[in-house]
């Protein structure tokens, strides 16, 4: 059994959205929970399992997979065939994997170390900056018009997220733009962003 841990308004819209995207509904349960928000409201929900109180969770079976990137290729594995992800253990994939992990690795941070004002050489050395990663998705969306080619799929799904969340991060340029613009007018993005 496949639980989902959801909490509306969070980081974990985007795996509501896989699971429209790739049409889980009746493979997996949705689960709203409370959690501590940024501004100090909101709860720890004793019905979330995850072992921080946070969202996106998925429990298949007693086994807890958290983190974003780690939900999106669980469940894009366990359920393959979708043109959300390209056929695990093809050179594909590979590329696949290193979008996944370059988000939550360097794209997340560096965005973050922005909207703070932190800058320091072991962040620079670490993640990069934000100019860092606009080079880096618009050398991508040069071939375009998605991250990994002709087919959307988590990739942008993932990566389009932060500038839907915070809009004025969204760099000055007509490629990353145009292909935020249409990641978030897919219907799933549209049906699960505020749910
Ligand atoms: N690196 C995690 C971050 C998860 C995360 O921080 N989620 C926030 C919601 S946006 C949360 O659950 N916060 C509750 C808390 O900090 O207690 C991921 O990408 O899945």
């Amino acid at each position: 059994m496949l639980t989902f841990y959801h909490a509306p308004h969070s980081r974990s819209w985007r795996i509501l959205a896989l699971i429209e995207e790739m049409s889980l509904q009746d493979w997996v349960t949705t689960r709203p929970v409370n959690i501590v928000r940024s501004d100090g409201s909101g709860a720890v929900d004793p019905a979330n399992p995850h072992p921080e109180g946070k969202v996106p969770l998925l429990d298949h079976d007693g086994h807890l997979i958290s983190e974003t990137p780690a939900v999106m290729i669980y469940l894009t594995t366990l359920f393959p065939g979708s043109s959300m992800a390209p056929a695990p253990g093809t050179p594909e994939w590979g590329v696949f994997l290193t979008w996944m992990c370059w988000y939550t690795a360097a794209m997340e941070p560096a965005l973050l170390t922005e909207v703070a004002g932190l800058s320091h050489p072991v962040f620079h050395g670490t993640w990069r900056d934000a100019q860092a990663v606009t080079a880096r998705l618009h050398s991508a969306l040069q071939a375009g018009p998605w991250i990994m080619g002709d087919s959307y799929s988590a990739v942008d799904l993932l990566l389009h997220s932060p500038y839907a969340w915070l809009p004025h991060l969204t760099p000055d340029d007509p490629l990353i733009r145009d292909w935020v613009a249409r990641c978030q007018a897919r219907p799933a993005n549209l049906a699960t962003y505020t749910a």
